[in-house]
């Protein structure tokens, strides 16, 4: 296992209907530790910069007007294998392949409206984390029930 911090972020739509300590409290509760967290609307700049792997394709417009039509919530998660974890946490990008008990399977009923991203591998974390967050918009916390494992 490795010490990682993966990026999260929590799509429009979800502060509205008030999910957000829902959702938060799921990555609380598995004992991942949230380092980074705020509320923020995402200029046209950073969504194209998060989402450039998908210009060009069908549903990128669409995407690209979602993330950008309301507030979201960024978030950085730090844990052993945080990255993975949080992905398998959140289900896959299709919602009808979301089993229940993940936050897609649970909370959406569109794949292009789903509620939250997650970063897919070690880069993606590492550039996310980069493109949402300062530097000292990050601040990790020691746990002190680590010292029971
Ligand atoms: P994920 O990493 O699971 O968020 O998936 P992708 O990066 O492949 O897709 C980013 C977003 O594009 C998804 F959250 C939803 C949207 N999308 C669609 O609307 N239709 C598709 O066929 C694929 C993705």
């Amino acid at each position: 296992m490795a010490m990682q911090t993966t990026f999260a972020m929590l799509k429009p739509g979800v502060l509205q209907r008030r999910i957000v300590g829902e959702v938060l409290s799921r990555f609380e509760r598995k004992g991942l530790n949230i380092v980074g967290l705020k509320v923020m609307t995402i200029p046209p700049v950073l969504a194209t910069a998060h989402y450039a792997e998908h210009r060009g394709k069908s549903f990128y417009d669409g995407l690209i007007g979602y993330i950008t039509s309301g507030p979201v919530v960024a978030m950085a998660i730090e844990g052993d294998d945080a990255i993975q974890l949080v992905r398998r946490m959140c289900g896959p990008t299709a919602v009808c392949e979301s089993l229940p008990g993940t936050i897609r399977g649970d909370y959406c009923l569109h794949t292009n409206l789903n509620i939250i991203h997650s970063s897919d591998s070690a880069e993606s974390a590492a550039r996310e984390l980069k493109l949402f967050f300062q530097p000292n918009e990050i601040v990790s916390w020691e746990d002190g029930n680590k010292n029971w494992y």
